[in-house]
């Protein structure tokens, strides 16, 4: 047969139409995918695998997004809205390509399109890297908000940076301990960002500030460096307003230094260049804990400096007056709003004064009216650990006009404090920018707080607690109109549609109306409550969970080779590892339930329902404590699964490298998801929506966004157990003077540990730093929650025997949710905060 070769893939007469691009014979998808094959990646269909089609495939998806993207902000700018802007230091973006079909309602077409010429569409959806560029939570909390803020029409841009290596990769080596290994999402082309080498601006660091004396100062000398715009498109759902995602590349401002190249010391000529780009290079991996490193810093500089300098020439484009800039009584003679996604953007506090009084000769007093009009924080934690503070000295060294920025607000600020206050030293104390010590250092917190019109907590707990303890002078002195809640969100669309097809078909079909309905307004989901009785309805709900649950199961035999049983109840957590989480109890739960299973006779062990627990989450690499808790659940995982009296009935997984991705295969996977912060530490957590969503109940404390989960659903659908809020401050202090031996306190949890430092799972001994933070101050009440654990995982397991009743709780559950869709939390925000209105793209 030589000679005539065999057509590799796909029909034929399709390829070549599109090739020909003969307008009547294919549609319009084709001609652009073969176009973007043959020319953009110079392939053909002999020699095209499942990753260029997806590059293809991305491409011409991607040529719907800039048309819409273009006209929308050019719509915006012949209109001159107000617009808002989201600085975050992170953007947990996962994949695009899926989105952006589901955004632009091109699914189908793009599934049939890839069929006729021989690929799988979700072969493709699955060549893409997901965009790491977040730690968890607050990462993703921002890209659901991109997502809502395009759907909702809102002119919202996102500022961030580019980093080259996104949140690590994390391997698991042979003892079971986390590796990292860097994550180089950018190696192949990512066709979703449009570089823009004419948007660039110059970002100072080191030399030295000179005060004039009319209150202007000249920063001079020092390093310059290059911030290059990369836009995103960030398509709405169901409509075509498309807004944009701006991330800030960091380039030398020269090639390189040209004296010490001619003088031949080439080392020292790529140095400066070197230490240019080093700025976006990684991304921090340590979530909830400050560093205090200069690069740290450099990158928060870079990244408000260059976002402002292109805020303020957009609305100099406009030719308004300065003082028009943020929000005013009027809605018409205002701008510009700027959320700060915590306190990691508050340098564009005097950043923003600085660009004011030195560059645009405005007076002192008219610049702080206008900066304490502009910004809005958002506080996402109270644990202390997590309070950034800058030292003074390293601000001095990078950004010396700052330092003296900082100083006279903190000395203007202190005064109006003595004013209401005279005499509060204290107070004063508390309330300064400055913390006094060795070195001194800068609150950002409190920079944050002063600086900003509104601030606000991310749930009903955490806005409370944060207004009675770390901002409780703030609130005495700003009054509390300033401080409120907006509640998190996520958007219905990835967590929903994209993630958990299944259910929303299931859905469509159920009320019988058009998907847009239900996915731009979750609330209509409570039409599911009149099927909750209905057995035929029953039927296919618990169908598409067990759909979920295989797919699963799939995706671990593919990864890890490992068979799951996918009859067992499936009891996930997923999310950062961190004391606070405790992931601990978990484990220890788990392994408490292995010993129970060993006691039993064979005769008994058969009543018991199979489970399957699974975890997955990083640790931050410098987390000793949290990577010792991995490396001893992926070692309970070896013993526990390997024992044949036990492994039908109790089997566990570590899966590795938790990611966006791997989360939209978890969660619609899940029966029972564990939430179980200690009371008062989880700000709001996210991913309990995400699973509530999608039908999976929830097993938590009296926490976060949990409490108001159980307001919606309804409590008897959630399973709470262990001490509130108010208590823990009490536990602490008992533990500390009073300490009550851990046999006594919790026999079970006794036993546990016990059994873990025999050796029973391995490795004598090297868990002992792990279970000495339980033995000694357990910080986090660990023994104080043990009991009331079990009890209610004993609770799960009797609920989840009767299964329809489980089954009703699940449809209940989904049908409740409404309120969590990220849309109701950025209209809050867009109505609290920015002063904004929807611009539709007609
Ligand atoms: C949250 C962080 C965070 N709170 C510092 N704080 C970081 C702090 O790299 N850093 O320096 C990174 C992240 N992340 C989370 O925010 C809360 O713990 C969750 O409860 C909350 O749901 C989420 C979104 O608001």
């Amino acid at each position: 047969e030589k000679g005539q070769e065999k057509w590799p893939r796909g029909d034929k007469k399709v390829w070549e139409a599109g090739t020909r691009g003969l307008d009547k014979e294919v549609p319009d998808i084709t001609k652009s995918f073969v176009n973007h094959v043959n020319t953009s990646l110079a392939l053909q269909a002999y020699n095209i695998d499942d990753f260029g089609a997806y590059q293809a495939a991305a491409l011409s998806a991607r040529d719907n997004l800039i048309i819409n993207w273009n006209e929308t902000q050019i719509n915006f700018t012949r209109k001159s809205p107000k617009r808002a802007y989201y600085l975050s230091l992170e953007f947990l973006m996962g994949r695009t390509f899926d989105n952006a079909l589901l955004n632009l309602g091109l699914k189908d077409q793009y599934r049939e399109g890839l069929d006729q010429l021989g690929f799988n569409l979700e072969d493709l959806i699955d060549q893409e890297r997901d965009a790491g560029l977040g730690n968890g939570g607050l990462g993703r909390l921002a890209a659901c908000y991109l997502d809502s803020s395009a759907s909702q029409e809102l002119p919202v841009w996102g500022y961030g940076l580019r980093y080259r290596y996104g949140i690590f990769q994390q391997l698991i080596a042979p003892d079971g301990s986390q590796l990292e290994a860097p994550d180089p999402w950018l190696q192949n082309e990512n066709p979703w960002e449009l570089p823009r080498a004419d948007v660039t601006y110059d970002v100072r660091f080191y030399g030295h500030a000179e005060r004039l004396g009319n209150g202007r100062a000249v920063w001079s000398g020092g390093q310059e460096v290059l911030a290059v715009a990369y836009d995103t498109m960030i398509p709405g759902y169901s409509t075509k307003n498309t807004n944009n995602l701006r991330l800030w590349e960091s380039k030398p401002k020269r090639g390189f230094d040209l004296n010490s190249f001619n003088a031949g010391d080439y080392e020292r000529a790529i140095e400066s260049s070197n230490s240019a780009a080093a700025i976006t290079s990684v991304l921090y991996p340590n979530d909830h804990t400050t560093f205090g490193k200069e690069l740290r810093l450099k990158q928060q500089y870079f990244w408000t400096a260059a976002s402002l300098a292109d805020i303020l020439r957009r609305f100099k484009n406009l030719n308004k007056p300065i003082t028009e800039f943020p929000q005013c009584q009027s809605f018409y003679c205002s701008f510009v709003s700027i959320q700060l996604n915590d306190t990691h953007p508050t340098l564009a506090i005097p950043e923003l004064m600085r660009l004011l009084i030195d560059e645009e000769d405005v007076p002192w007093d008219t610049a702080w009216g206008i900066v304490t009009n502009t910004f809005f924080y958002t506080n996402h934690t109270v644990l202390p650990e997590a309070l950034e503070k800058w030292p003074v000295p390293l601000i001095e060294h990078v950004l010396p006009r700052h330092l003296q920025i900082i100083y006279d607000i903190n000395l203007l600020f202190l005064k109006a404090v003595e004013k209401k206050f005279p005499g509060d030293r204290d107070r004063l104390a508390r309330m300064s920018l400055i913390e006094e010590g060795f070195p001194k250092q800068v609150r950002m917190a409190n920079l944050a707080v002063v600086g900003s019109r509104k601030v606000n907590g991310v749930a009903e707990l955490h806005s409370e607690l944060l207004q009675a303890t770390i901002l409780k002078d703030f609130v005495e002195f700003d009054g509390p109109s300033k401080f409120f809640s907006v509640t998190n969100g996520i958007t219905p669309r990835r967590w929903l549609d994209q993630s958990n097809p299944n259910l929303s078909n299931l859905i469509q079909e159920t009320l019988q109306i058009p998907k847009a309905d239900f996915l731009k307004d979750l609330s209509k989901l409570e039409g599911l409550l009149k099927y909750v009785e209905n057995p035929t309805f029953q039927k296919k709900w618990a169908a598409v969970k067990q759909s979920n649950k295989e797919r699963l199961a799939h995706y671990v035999e593919v990864k890890l080779g490992l068979k799951v049983n996918t009859h067992a109840m499936f009891d996930v957590q997923i999310k950062r590892l961190h004391e606070y989480k405790r992931q601990t109890m978990n484990i220890f739960g788990v392994i408490h339930r292995y010993l129970w299973l060993k006691d039993m006779t064979p005769q008994e062990r058969k009543k018991v329902n199979p489970k399957v627990v699974f975890f997955a989450g990083k640790a931050a690499p410098g987390y000793y404590i949290a990577k010792l808790t991995i490396r001893l659940i992926v070692n309970v995982a070896r013993i526990i699964n390997d024992d044949p009296d036990t492994k039908d009935i109790l089997s566990l997984y570590f899966l590795p490298d938790y990611s966006v991705s791997l989360a939209e295969i978890l969660i619609p996977a899940s029966d029972i998801s564990q939430h179980i912060s200690t009371a008062g530490t989880e700000a709001s957590g996210t991913s309990n929506m995400k699973f509530c969503l999608n039908g999976g109940l929830l097993l938590g404390t009296v926490d976060g966004a949990n409490i108001e989960i159980a307001e919606e659903v309804g409590e008897e659908n959630v399973f709470f157990f262990g001490h509130l809020t108010p208590a823990v401050e009490d536990l602490r202090y008992q533990h500390l003077y009073h300490p009550e031996s851990l046999e006594q306190k919790s026999p079970r949890l006794f036993r546990v540990i016990n059994e873990i430092a025999s050796g029973r799972f391995g490795d004598d001994n090297v868990y002992e730093p792990l279970l000495n933070t339980i033995r000694h101050n357990d910080y986090y009440l660990l023994s104080e929650d043990f009991d009331s654990y079990l009890q209610a995982l004993a609770l799960v397991d009797e609920s989840y025997q009767n299964r329809i009743e489980w089954i009703k709780k699940s449809i209940s559950t989904t049908a409740k949710m409404g309120k969590f869709s990220s849309d109701r939390a950025i209209l809050d925000y867009a109505q609290e905060c920015w002063n904004i209105e929807p611009l539709k793209l007609e």
